[in-house]
């Protein structure tokens, strides 16, 4: 792994730690993804951090403070979720942001729970293709496709953005839901981003947010690797917008961390790490520079 995430200069501004984990047990479809964070610190290195449309620097606002990977001692993602409880003992979760990067959608878990735990009001936006709601799948509730489920079951309130595959029991899942507990704007009718951010907005409150953002939420014209992709996402412009929009007027949700999973990186181009990495810039200088 290499040793520096973002190209920054002085460290000044908020310190983020950043959390490889390389974890991709459960996987259903296209490997990969165990090369997620690598590809990412790569890729971090080589963009500018200055954000020419927001006129902001993410050197002046953040600096990285990158943990040691963590490896499932098994392949189970119980295993990997004890083990990263075991590393998160030894942080805050009160005043500690933590980035971390994966792997496949299963990863964030023990992130819900370290943060829930500080913060329980806390409130999940997920961004990703597929809704993660079901109760079980590949003989374990802990796989990737039941993440969101979980979160749910902990009574975490929960938004999605980009989601477009869904089997009929995550439908009703949804339906069974009140519109307090859980938001979905589906990818074949996203209104305008300011207007999704204002919905957001509105259905965060003031509540701490968490952000878990599955790469296959974007258009896979956008970020091609990954491991499942679905066709109809997110536009690369869309989705730089809704974080502007988000916290432009300083009244945007207090974000207390996030991860980023399911970058599979195709070799011979680096443009799904760009710009997935990019977007990570881009939601840590909304939040920091114009919140
Ligand atoms: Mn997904």
């Amino acid at each position: 792994m290499h040793h520096e995430f973002f190209d920054l200069g002085p460290q000044q501004g908020r310190n983020i730690y950043v959390l490889p984990v390389p974890y991709e047990g459960t996987v259903s479809y296209g490997t990969g993804t165990c090369l997620g964070p690598e590809a990412l610190f790569r890729a971090s290195v080589q963009i500018e951090s200055y954000d020419a449309e927001l006129d902001l620097d993410l050197g002046d606002l953040a600096h990285f403070t990158p943990l040691p990977v963590v490896h499932a001692p098994a392949s189970s993602p119980e295993d990997l979720h004890q083990a990263m409880r075991e590393r998160l003992a030894d942080l805050d979760a009160s005043r500690d942001f933590v980035l971390t990067l994966g792997g496949e959608h299963s990863v964030p878990l023990p992130l819900f729970e370290f943060y829930q735990k500080a913060h329980p009001d806390l409130v999940i936006l997920h961004i990703d293709a597929h809704a993660d709601l079901r109760e079980s799948y590949g003989d374990s509730p802990y796989s990737h496709a039941c993440i969101m489920a979980r979160a749910r079951q902990m009574s975490i309130p929960l938004a999605q953005i980009g989601i477009r595959s869904l089997c009929r029991e995550q439908r009703d899942f949804m339906r069974a839901h009140k519109p307090s507990e859980l938001m979905t704007l589906f990818a074949w009718d996203l209104p305008a981003p300011g207007e999704a951010a204002e919905r957001v907005r509105a259905f965060v409150g003031g509540r701490p947010l968490y952000i878990t953002f599955d790469v296959d939420g974007m258009d896979p014209s956008v970020i091609p690797g990954t491991g499942t992709p679905e066709p109809g996402g997110i536009a690369y412009a869309w989705m730089t917008r809704f974080w502007k929009e988000l916290w432009l007027d300083g009244q945007g949700p207090k974000l207390v961390g996030m991860d980023m999973c399911e970058l599979a990186p195709l070799s011979g181009s680096q443009a799904s790490e760009t710009a997935a990495v990019k977007l990570i810039q881009r939601i840590l200088t909304s939040w920091l520079g114009l919140a």
